[in-house]
This record gives C-alpha cells, sequence and structure tokens, in this order.
C-alpha cells in the first residue's frame, strides 16, 4: 500500500521519533509499505516519520553499479546508534520530503551502525561512501531534523526563498 510522504514544512518531520519495541507483522506490513512508497517515489532512503509514522524505523536501498534498486538490496534499520564516527566529507543530498531541492551537506564519511533488523535482532553495519550519507540523513529525520538545517546561512535563505515560490505555484 502506498502511503503519503509528508513534506516540508509540515511540523510533523521536527518530532523525535520513539523506539521501536514490538517486531510484530504489523511492524513488517508498514516497512513492506514503506518499501512501496519510496520506490514510486524514486528514493534511495525513506524514513518512518515522513509517511507520518514516529518510530526510530528507516529504510535504504542503494542503487548498483548500475543504477538498480531492487528488494534483495533493502536495509532496514530499526533504533540505530552511530559510533566510531571517521571523516568527513561533502554531498549534495535531496530528500522525499523537501521535493525539488539538492544542497551540499557534510557528514561523516564512515561509521559503525548498530541496530535492530525487523525481527528484532541485533546487526552491526561498516558504513561507507553513499550508504555513510544515507545513514545519517535518515537518523537525523528520527531526531526530527532535516538536511536544509545543515545549509549555510546564505543557502538556506536562498532555499527558502525558492521553496515558498516553487509551493505558491504548485497550488
Ligand atoms: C544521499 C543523500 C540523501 C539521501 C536520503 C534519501 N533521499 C532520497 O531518496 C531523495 C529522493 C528524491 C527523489 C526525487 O525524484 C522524484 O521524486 C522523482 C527528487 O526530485 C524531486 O522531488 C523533484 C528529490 C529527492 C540518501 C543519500
Ligand atoms: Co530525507
Amino acid at each position: 500500500m502506498l502511503l503519503p510522504i509528508i513534506t516540508y514544512p509540515n511540523k510533523q518531520l521536527k518530532v523525535r521519533s520513539a523506539e521501536v519495541t514490538q517486531f510484530d507483522h504489523l511492524l513488517h506490513r508498514f516497512l513492506d509499505d514503506m518499501f512501496e512508497t519510496m520506490m514510486n517515489s524514486n528514493g534511495i532512503g525513506l524514513a518512518a516519520i515522513q509517511v507520518s509514522n514516529p518510530i526510530r524505523a528507516l529504510i535504504l536501498c542503494i542503487p548498483d553499479e548500475d543504477g538498480n534498486q531492487s528488494k534483495e538490496n533493502v536495509i532496514e534499520i530499526i533504533n540505530p546508534t552511530i559510533h566510531n564516527p571517521q571523516g568527513t566529507v561533502m554531498y549534495q543530498e535531496g530528500c522525499l520530503s523537501v521535493p525539488g531541492f539538492y544542497g551540499d551537506v557534510e557528514r561523516y564519511e564512515t561509521l559503525t551502525l548498530h541496530y535492530q533488523n525487523r525481527h528484532g535482532e541485533k546487526c552491526t553495519l561498516e558504513a561507507s561512501e553513499l550508504l555513510a550519507i544515507a545513514i545519517q540523513h535518515e537518523i537525523d529525520h528520527l531526531d526530527g531534523k532535516l538536511f536544509i538545517e545543515k545549509l549555510s546561512y546564505a543557502r538556506r535563505k536562498k532555499f527558502e526563498k525558492e521553496y515558498k515560490k516553487n509551493m505558491k505555484e504548485k497550488k
């Protein structure tokens, strides 16, 4: 089932999401719906709060070298924590909740992720490159933060002006 994706400046996006405690069929169905919703919008990452569910769950599907995404490559990440972050990189990020806008953000280059899978099993992942960037972007969503908050002052001002203009044009 496709879920509606909420967009900036919806205040729900500022909510800190709560730990997941029940790893049941309702969670599994919700994760499946998140995947369908993300693929339908050409996304590579989606946090639960973006579909109005304030739980600490996110999914990622990083395209392979041919640019293809498949269900086998999806990573479902629940109750994540970042450890041992190293280095910094700049990357031009986009977000399904901030449609039509991309901006340069500084992130850690590599990190270790501790999380639980859909069955509640504890997992560890060593992440670098696009995966590490996407993990940080999505965990920010779980903490009620958007990538636009990490832009320079001048870029953020420009964004607010352009985005408001786009919103008026779409009405
Ligand atoms: C690096 C940086 C950020 C992430 C987070 C995940 N971001 C996305 O999945 C962004 C998807 C996206 C897709 C768009 O294209 C369509 O909607 C067709 C898009 O374009 C427009 O909204 C016009 C913007 C963002 C992961 C890795
Ligand atoms: Co996002």
